[in-house]
């Protein structure tokens, strides 16, 4: 494809890089990723799975250059658990993992299908087989959730994005012991209007810590005529005070344009859980979930999007 704008993030040429097809069980779909680089340097995704009722699950993939080669589990990593969580009555989606040196475990914040609608629940894992679950931690209507990697002034932080009457925002809360949240604050609000990210915003993978702030990567949803277009933009916020932000890019910075992002289940959605970051600390691997049907992989780097934040 030719593009008429410079490009920030690379698609690879292998995208998609993960299917349905891939699954040794049925399913329907695989996309919106969540991404850990493990310390052994392996790629582990929890892919969001969708079976063939529409519930999704979690499901890890893990391969040696994040690329090609993913070796999947033969079953649901972590199911959906209505008996003990009635809340993920109708499955879990969109994991978002963060390290946590503290805890000496990941932390999984995923969207709970709730009889009321998505709510953001918990769960911890040292290595991807056995969890500890929280249930849920933000009841709905509340999806886009991401725990920060260490504490701030003593409290833990979740960003998440309620859904109230007048729009979709990113909040962000604050907890002692990851089950009681408070002091919510608003991070950053739709805009208005004609914009891209009119309306309906929410974080996208977890944020991003640089020297200048923590780098996010959130979603816009442009409702249009006939549908809705999922777009990616950037922001800074302060390290130390994560609801005041820096900056904030004007135009998006991906966008569906592939033929695999434009047409499938869900048309025009890119939609990133995850990413790893390589040794040299500024290489980025984002992977997303490409019109809700399959996993795709695109590239940059740390310092041409703090570059691009300055630039628009
Ligand atoms: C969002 C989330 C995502 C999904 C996207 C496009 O609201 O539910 O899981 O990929 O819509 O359908």
């Amino acid at each position: 494809m030719i593009h008429t704008h410079p490009e920030l993030f690379h698609r690879h040429e292998n995208n998609p890089i993960l299917t349905a097809a891939n699954w040794s069980y049925p399913i329907n779909s695989v996309f919106n990723p969540g991404a850990v680089l493990l310390e052994d340097g392996t790629t582990l995704l929890m892919c969001r799975v969708e079976d063939r009722r529409g519930h999704s699950h979690l499901c890890a993939a893990r391969s040696t250059n994040g690329i090609d080669n993913w070796r999947i589990d033969s079953h649901p990593t972590l199911p959906a658990d209505p008996e003990h969580f009635p809340e993920e009555l109708w499955g879990i989606e969109d994991p978002r993992i963060t390290h946590v040196p503290e805890l000496e475990s990941y932390a999984i914040v995923y969207t709970a299908y709730t009889r009321d609608g998505p709510g953001i629940a918990l769960a911890l894992t040292k290595e991807f087989v056995t969890f500890e679950r929280y249930g849920l931690i933000m009841q709905p209507d509340d999806k886009d959730g991401a725990l920060l990697p260490r504490r701030i002034d003593g409290q833990w932080a979740l960003i998440h994005r309620p859904v109230n009457a007048p729009g979709a925002h990113m909040w962000i809360s604050y907890s002692p012991d990851l089950r009681n949240w408070g002091n919510h604050k608003i991070m950053m609000q739709a805009r208005k209007g004609a914009w891209w990210d009119a309306n309906k915003i929410g974080l996208s993978p977890p944020p991003i810590e640089t020297p200048q702030g923590w780098l996010v990567i959130y979603h816009g949803v442009r409702r249009t005529g006939s549908s809705s277009l999922y777009r990616l933009g950037l922001a800074l916020f302060d390290i130390n005070t994560p609801e005041r932000c820096i900056k904030r890019g004007d135009e998006w910075m991906f966008g569906p344009e592939e033929s695999y992002e434009r047409h499938g289940d869900v048309d025009d959605a890119v939609f990133p859980c995850g990413y790893t970051i390589a040794s040299d600390g500024d290489s980025i691997k984002m992977y997303y979930g490409a019109a809700d049907s399959c996993i795709a992989l695109a590239t940059s780097s740390i310092r041409a999007m703090l570059e691009w934040l300055d630039n628009h």
